[in-house]
């Protein structure tokens, strides 16, 4: 069996994806966890099943806004929370293919991203309101056990266990190569073997043997040794880890930041709290600069089309890509220390200068005196004049990322001036 490393190589190679959110809760457009947030009864939130008409839904269109953002990876919700199936599983009624919608949407999805040369990533809700045998946990209980005699019902477990890795398995079997299978998520005591996880895990790997998972199924990828279901990369969710994530010995983990660029991953009519486009690029830097990768969330409405704000933040993202990327795909942490105007990302003997709090008069360059065979400016190839231990004054903000060849990969000593 291949090493995580080896897995992962492609993925930490990739940096940015696009993470989708997208299903019946687009309807009421108030967030994902409608449902169990108003506590709908089954009878309330099926009339959204019986109008979903996915009449706009058109994935080509948004693969193709993903890879001019630059975004090298996907992963789209092919069941949340509420049970809802964007695809045709033979173990459930309450699916796309029964609503007016009539199509498997995750089969256009995986097709139409692998057209344009953009990985696929599935992302699956271990938690199912909609599951008789589904017992829901603390304060959010089952919606449909909200009285006394619900909560008391009966359920048997093992039977949700049988669907939930059935349902997995139709994924991984149905839908050609998948690359990324995204689980959503433990809790409390459900975590681990609670869903049979290291069952799940082998027929997983059994099937699809180069795909990396996530590790939300419970387990601690930086321990000395993992579970075996840990999963192949950690999830910090809406939050940039401060100095990324290494296991017990301080070597990085593969880790990936999933962070909405609104404030929520499901559509919400209400929410115009988009992130700029200088604000994801920093974002991006910053999960480079500490070896992590940005899976950036958009939510599509209840017809399947991407907001408007969202493809014009995606457009100016990828534009900066374009002419910066180098700086971000296939790059990492730099040994040396953060500069106080920004921060670095390095690949091999090239070190990326992303200035982002520029201060007055020249960038000073610490530690790097007598180490540099040549700058220049990522925007526009222009040579940058760099009487180190300062960058000349021409050098201007975040949009032109600029790169210096260090001689040789050494790299400097802490105590340089
Ligand atoms: O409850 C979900 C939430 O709706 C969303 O899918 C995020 C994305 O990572 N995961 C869970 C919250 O941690």
């Amino acid at each position: 069996m291949s090493t995580i490393e080896e897995r992962t190589e492609w993925f930490l190679q990739d940096r940015f994806g696009m993470f989708i959110h997208w299903g019946l809760y687009a309807i009421p457009a108030r967030g994902e966890w409608v449902r169990g947030n108003e506590r709908m009864s089954f009878e309330q939130y099926k009339t959204y099943f019986d109008e979903f008409d996915a009449s706009r839904y058109n994935p080509r269109a948004w693969a193709r806004a993903a890879k001019a953002a630059g975004q090298k990876y996907a992963v789209l919700t092919t069941k949340h929370h509420d049970g809802f199936c964007l695809f045709d599983s033979k173990l459930t009624d309450f699916k796309a293919t029964n609503t007016p919608a009539g199509r498997d949407l995750i089969r256009e999805y995986v097709e139409a991203f692998r057209e344009e040369g953009i990985a696929v990533g599935l992302y699956y809700s271990i938690i199912d309101w909609n599951h008789d045998d589904y017992p829901g946990y603390g304060d959010r209980i089952h919606p449909d056990r909200d009285n006394e005699a619900a909560k008391n019902k009966p359920i048997d477990f093992d039977r949700y266990l049988t669907y939930m890795h059935g349902q997995v398995r139709e994924l991984l079997t149905n839908y050609g190569k998948i690359d990324i299978m995204w689980f959503d998520f433990s809790y409390d005591n459900m975590t681990g073997e609670k869903w049979k996880a290291t069952e799940l895990i082998r027929m997983i790997r059994s099937i699809q043997p180069d795909i990396i998972i996530d590790n939300r199924l419970g387990g601690d990828i930086r321990a000395a040794e993992p579970e075996e279901y840990a999963g192949d990369f950690y999830s910090p969710e809406q939050i940039i880890p401060p100095g990324g994530i290494v296991d017990v010995n301080g070597v990085s983990v593969p880790w990936e930041a999933c962070i909405t660029l609104n404030d929520n991953w499901g559509y919400h009519s209400g929410d115009n709290a988009y992130k700029s486009p200088k604000q994801v690029i920093r974002t991006l830097v910053e999960c480079v600069s500490k070896n992590g990768n940005l899976l950036l969330n958009v939510g599509p409405d209840a017809k399947g089309e991407i907001t408007r704000e969202s493809l014009d933040v995606l457009a100016e993202v990828g534009e900066w890509l374009r002419l910066n990327g180098d700086s971000i795909y296939g790059c990492g942490i730099s040994a040396l220390a953060k500069p106080e105007w920004g921060r670095y990302t390095q690949k091999g003997n090239k070190l990326y200068a992303h200035v982002f709090d520029r201060g007055v008069g020249p960038i000073y360059f610490a530690g790097l005196k007598g180490k540099i065979k040549r700058a220049r400016l990522l925007r526009d190839g222009s040579e940058l004049k760099v009487e180190l231990p300062w960058m000349a004054e021409q050098y201007s903000d975040i949009e032109g990322g600029a790169f210096i060849t260090l001689k040789g990969a050494a790299l400097p000593d802490e105590n340089d001036t």
